[in-house]
């Protein structure tokens, strides 16, 4: 093993000598493939580990694992279920320090994202544990009073999970956490950029006694993703990613019958920023909703939409943070924003700054390339960029101002009506993840409330950081679903309008006749 320093105690298993590997049945086992893949660190370019590439043979096995392990799960009580979830969430509890770290280390999060990657990861799972000892289900009053009407929820089968590299920690948990403790057996494929994360995870469970085949784990890239979208056995794939990957996996399933597809996508996020809006108010969540994650997150906000009677007064004050805000080692708790997470993505977010030039908007903060004194030393192979600020007609059918960058590139639009003006132009995109709006006029936020076509809206706050206990999911371009707490037990159950006759007679609702009646 390269670079791995002293963490892993684990590091003796033989079968882990030249490559850690995928997690079936309970076992760490290598696969059908040969090759090989290594994790990298944005920040330094640094090879953390080497992991094994999952074929869709292994997918299938693990499928095939997790099918077989579903009927005795779901023969479990919710609350036996949950009792491995808690073991899970004590050592994300325990472990919160050095796991962050290995989120920061792997994704390039500064290191206050790596810990709190961790820390949401642990709220979902307390969230989906404790949720186990909770009334599940409604009592349902029957026109007939010898009958007792209920609805119940019942385990779908198999879930796939499909999992980003900007939260490896967390929405792993999103996924996973509730699925299990409804009773279903799951299928995790981690993003390629987090493997090691991936790899703590399986550890959890593993650590946890989970029995063979409830959770299975297979490393590896989209053909392996593919595999667990393709496969007959698996009844539910949840899904947070590009919108582009997510469309496929919808088109894919959305007619096949039994098939459920969760996806939550990308967002071109905006902030409205009224004429009543608070400044201090105002740039700090615009700060914290462009940069951080530096601009990776799928609820990041690239469009700030300002009222034109304070449009002068936050140009000024965003790009004076924007020009200074420190980019830099995410392991140093003085950044704010670590690097973008590998060359193709920097490639991708370095062209979008030039056509957005190319568009002809009015550049205000261009630290594409930073300058080679404010890089870190070890740190010059790291995929570093700094903010852009452009100006942009609000109006405009611009590619920039519509299409998501998923980096630090940050449109000013003014507008100069009234509200409604400020949420149509919000409303312009065909996503709707994440916004905000910053006012003081109540008037003005419930508009916004009612009328921002988005699924995840914020009033004078920034609009990333949402909590696990809140539905997580947009809608239009944005996906189908919300994989997080209440609503993801959507995608993972099949709800039973029950009905139990306690008399010795039948008797209908409705008025409808019981009589048989006969010509006799
Ligand atoms: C994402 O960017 O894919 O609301 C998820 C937030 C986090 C989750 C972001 N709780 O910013």
């Amino acid at each position: 093993m390269v670079g791995w320093g002293t963490w892993d105690p684990r590091i003796e298993r033989p079968s882990m000598a030249d490559a850690y590997n995928h997690y079936i049945d309970g076992e760490w086992v290598d696969g059908e493939g040969t090759e090989t893949f290594e994790s990298e660190n944005p920040a330094t370019g640094e090879t953390l580990g080497e992991f094994r590439k999952g074929t869709p043979a292994d997918v299938d096995r693990a499928v095939a694992a997790a099918d077989e392990a579903f009927e005795e799960w779901r023969e479990l009580s919710r609350i036996d279920r949950a009792e491995y979830l808690w073991d899970v969430y004590h050592e994300l509890r325990e472990r919160t320090d050095e796991l962050g770290e290995i989120v920061t280390k792997e994704c390039g999060k500064e290191i206050s994202e790596g810990k709190a990657d961790v820390v949401e990861a642990a709220h979902m799972v307390e969230w989906a544990a404790g949720d186990a000892r909770h009334p599940k289900g409604d009592i349902v009053p029957s026109e007939i009073p010898a009958k007792d009407a209920y609805m119940r929820r019942k385990p779908r089968g198999v879930t796939g999970c499909i999992t980003p590299w900007n939260f490896p920690v967390a929405i792993p948990y999103w996924h996973m956490a509730i699925a299990l403790v409804e009773g279903n057996t799951v299928v995790f494929k981690p993003a390629e950029q987090t493997p090691w994360c991936a790899q703590v995870i399986a550890e959890m469970f593993e650590d946890a006694g989970i029995p063979d085949g409830v959770f299975n784990m297979v490393q590896g890239y989209g053909d392996a993703g593919n595999a667990i979208v393709e496969n007959d056995d698996v009844d539910t794939v949840i899904f947070t990613g590009s919108a582009e990957v997510g469309h496929l996996i919808q088109d894919k399933l959305g007619g096949v019958a039994g098939k459920r597809a969760a996806c939550e996508m990308g967002g071109k996020n905006g902030i409205v920023i009224t004429e009543e809006a608070d400044l201090d108010i105002a740039v700090h969540s615009a700060v914290m909703s462009s940069f951080k994650t530096t601009g990776q997150r799928c609820v990041s906000s690239e469009r700030l939409i300002v009222h034109s009677d304070v449009y002068d007064e936050f140009k000024e004050r965003f790009v004076e943070v924007a020009e200074s805000v420190s980019v830099g080692d995410p392991l140093d708790e003085n950044t704010f924003m670590g690097p973008l997470i590998e060359e193709e993505h920097h490639e991708k977010v370095t062209r979008n700054n030039e056509q957005a030039r190319e568009e002809g908007v009015n550049v205000l903060v261009d630290r594409t390339e930073l300058d080679a004194e404010e890089i870190p030393d070890g740190h010059e192979d790291g995929y570093w960029v700094g903010p852009f600020v452009y100006e942009a007609d609000a109006h405009a059918d611009l590619t920039c101002t519509h299409e998501e960058v998923f980096g630090p590139h940050v449109a000013l639009m003014e507008y100069d009506g009234d509200i409604e003006e400020a949420v149509e132009i919000q409303n312009d995109t065909e996503y709707g993840l994440a916004g905000a709006i910053i006012s003081e006029d109540y008037r003005q936020i419930n508009y916004y409330r009612d009328r921002a076509e988005i699924g995840l809206a914020y009033g004078n706050l920034p609009c990333i950081g949402a909590e696990v206990q809140l539905p997580f999911g947009g809608v239009k371009k944005s996906g189908n679903g919300y994989p997080s707490a209440r609503e993801a037990i959507e995608a993972v159950t099949d709800r039973t309008a029950w009905t139990l006759n306690n008399s010795k007679e039948i008797e209908m609702a409705q008025g409808l006749s019981a009589d048989i009646k006969t010509d006799d």
